[in-house]
């Protein structure tokens, strides 16, 4: 579906014209920057700036393409869970993240881009998902500390998405957020058992997966507040609630008490209570090792992308079927 919406923003980005807005448009945006002041929600049909929309689509489809990609890790150890109980509960949690992906990809599209257009930027490699699925899952243990800390991070920075201004990126982050609190408990579970039953090798992988996932975790809520694009105008717009500096920081403070009571060390020698502060100080996070997972050159950028996109080839004759179908069941027309 190609919108007029989709042309404004291409002029906008591309040929490098000045935007000139008419007196009614400026009346509209004052209406619309109003309606963010109040605190009152946008919906899909409401008129909204070109950049509001853009930013949107940005970020809801990078959330729909981390659902769908955040699927790889963890899909890679169903067919080697532990226990019957374990692999059920994989692959309901890789089952909840494909209908994450869904109700996202459903809420990009209110934005007049169709899912055909966020899929391709995906599969081209012009759109992001999130960093911390480009990291390899080596060991069970994994799987448990993706829950644990992956979902942890998901939360703390997806709960205040809920009352984004735009309503049916919210409305999808409700439902979405029920089910990662589920996924959450069941990593911290996993583990538990692990740490408080488990061999001597099996404590020592799970410390070995913390060690691993900790700073890829860490990172997950984006740059410093100060290198962040992005989130001076979200915020503005009400589109990020919170700061990712300060979802990070929660997220570390929420962390090192799990950690005591799994009873595991965070790897990073200089966590410490700062009483002033009220919160954890921590050590320097590597943000060069960051910057170049999102460019692409990750331990796994290429296998997940590549994964992704053999599974668009795949699924080809489904498509084709589908719309095979749906055309049979299409009302006649009259041809007047
Ligand atoms: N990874 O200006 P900033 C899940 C990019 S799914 C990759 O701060 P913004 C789960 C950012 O896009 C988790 N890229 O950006 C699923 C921007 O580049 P562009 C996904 C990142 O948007 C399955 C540039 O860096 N959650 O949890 O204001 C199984 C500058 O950043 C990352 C969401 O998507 C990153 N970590 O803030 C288990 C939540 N961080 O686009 C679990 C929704 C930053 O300008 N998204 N970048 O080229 C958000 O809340 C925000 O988009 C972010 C970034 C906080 C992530």
């Amino acid at each position: 579906m190609y919108t007029q919406a989709m042309d404004t923003m291409g002029k906008e980005a591309g040929d490098g014209r000045k935007n000139v807005r008419s007196a009614e448009e400026m009346q509209l945006e004052e209406r619309f920057d109003a309606q963010i002041d109040a605190g009152n929600f946008i919906e899909a049909k409401d008129w909204m700036p070109e950049h509001y929309r853009k930013t949107l689509v940005r970020q809801i489809s990078q959330h729909a393409h981390s659902e769908i990609v955040g699927m790889l890790p963890e899909g890679n150890w169903i067919s080697r869970a532990p226990t019957l109980k374990r692999k059920a509960i994989l692959l309901a949690k890789v089952q909840d993240e494909a209908g994450h992906g869904l109700y996202l990809y459903a809420a990009g599209e209110t934005l007049g881009t169709s899912r055909d257009q966020m899929l391709d930027a995906l599969h081209s490699g012009r759109a992001k998902y999130s960093s911390i699925f480009n990291y390899p899952t080596l060991s069970w243990a994994d799987v448990g500390a993706i829950g644990w800390l992956v979902d942890g991070a998901a939360i703390m920075n997806q709960v205040p998405i809920c009352r984004c201004s735009y309503a049916p990126y919210a409305r999808a982050m409700i439902r979405i957020c029920r089910e990662e609190s589920f996924h959450q408990r069941q990593g911290f579970e996993a583990l538990l058992t692990m740490m408080q039953h488990g061999t001597d090798a099996q404590k020592a992988m799970v410390q070995d997966a913390v060690n691993r996932w900790w700073w890829p975790s860490v990172m997950m809520f984006g740059p410093p507040d100060d290198e962040s694009p992005n989130s001076a105008q979200s915020m503005r717009w009400g589109i990020k609630r919170v700061s990712n500096d300060e979802l990070r920081q929660k997220f570390i403070d929420a962390a090192v008490d799990q950690a005591k009571v799994l009873g595991v060390t965070l790897p990073d020698p200089e966590l410490r209570w700062n009483e002033e502060r009220q919160a954890h100080d921590h050590g320097p996070i590597d943000w060069s090792e960051f910057w170049r997972v999102i460019a692409g050159d990750g331990p796994c950028n290429r296998e997940r992308l590549a994964a992704r996109v053999k599974a668009w080839d795949d699924g080809a004759w489904v498509r084709e079927a589908a719309m095979a179908h749906a055309s049979k069941h299409e009302p006649v027309r009259d041809a007047a």
